[in-house]
């Protein structure tokens, strides 16, 4: 069972715990948005690929889902000094993944090379691809003009007012050759409980991969996608902000709205079963009704195990091709 799942942000990863204890991190290839990443004081930061690193090399702080659990803050504290702004914090043991991969990004190694490197010293198992080499930034147009991604979700605590959001360089990014592999050898494919507008978003829209995963879906994989939203909040971070600005209702039904063309199945949270039949009959979508939440491991490998059921439910049903 080789396992394709798209992530991002804090949610994902929940959900990779619970997948990697089941089906274990050899048998993961994780796609995983570049589009958080930006130069910071001439480090190249990637927020959701060292999430994701971390979580399997078992380094995360996950109180917080970013960063090395038990960091320092000694170099942070005398770069404030010197008038660095204080409000992106960089650990001490952190710091050192953002000064190595951008000594080799600036050596000319790509960002995918880097990240299988880096994978590797750490002990890490699991396929961990970046959606892209090529580089794509996330801006937000806001009442207090427009920020950068990592400016609106950490400085600003994504209280000022959304009018739109933007992706510069995604129209030219292209999907990896090792993504492409990984989207035609999996037998399945999970959009994570991320947002999915400036976190699973970006992924889809890198060129051939909604192509490709459209593809993969009307042929012959179950593609199941879990709600990040309950009613019509997320369970973290702005994804109901960003769905309202752009038109999307901010529920179960607006997450299987955007990615009704290449999803078969959603999981989405019990609570929310008055979404279920317009989104079957409306989208033709295969409705789950589970408890979303994941408070603790048990949660995650609870929930992992849904999806792997989902799975092996529709792959034994699947008419011979
Ligand atoms: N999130 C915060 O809320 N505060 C921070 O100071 C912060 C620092 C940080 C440093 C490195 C890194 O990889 C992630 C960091 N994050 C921080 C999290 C980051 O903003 C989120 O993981 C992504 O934006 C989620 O999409």
């Amino acid at each position: 069972m080789n396992l394709v799942v798209l992530s991002g942000g804090t949610g994902t990863p929940k959900l990779l715990e619970g997948l990697e204890v089941i089906v274990g991190q050899e048998r993961l290839n994780v796609i995983v948005n570049t589009a958080d990443d930006f130069w910071y004081y001439g480090l190249y930061i990637s927020p959701d690929i060292d999430t994701v690193i971390y979580l399997f090399s078992n380094l995360l702080d996950k109180n917080k889902y970013w960063g090395i659990r038990d960091d320092t803050f000694n170099a942070f504290e005398m770069l404030k000094l010197y008038g660095m702004p204080g409000w992106f914090h960089l650990g001490d043991r952190d710091l050192a993944m953002h000064i190595f991969r951008t000594y080799l990004l600036r050596k000319g190694y790509t960002l995918t090379a880097v990240t299988k490197y880096i994978c590797k010293r750490l002990g890490v198992k699991a396929n961990v691809l970046p959606m892209s080499d090529d580089h794509v930034e996330t801006y937000v147009l806001t009442d207090i003009g427009e920020l950068h991604i990592q400016e609106y979700l950490v400085k600003y605590r994504f209280k000022p007012k959304v009018y739109g959001i933007t992706f510069p360089g995604i129209e030219k990014a292209s999907a990896t050759i090792d993504v492409l592999k990984a989207l035609d050898e999996g037998d399945a494919i999970v959009l994570g409980p991320s947002n999915p507008i400036n976190s699973i978003g970006p992924i889809l829209n890198v060129k051939n991969v909604r192509s490709k995963i459209k593809e993969r879906k009307e042929k012959d994989i179950p593609v199941i996608a879990i709600s990040p939203i309950i009613g019509t909040k997320a369970l973290s971070g702005p994804a109901h902000i960003f769905m309202k600005a752009l038109g999307y209702e901010p529920t179960p039904y607006g997450i299987a709205e955007i990615y009704s063309d290449i999803i078969s199945d959603i999981i989405i949270h019990k609570t929310d079963e008055k979404y279920a039949n317009i989104i079957r009959r409306k989208l033709g979508i295969e409705v789950h009704l589970e408890n979303i939440i994941m408070k603790d491991l048990d949660d995650k490998i609870r929930l992992a195990k849904k999806v792997l059921e989902i799975i092996s439910k529709k792959s034994s049903t699947k008419q011979p091709t």
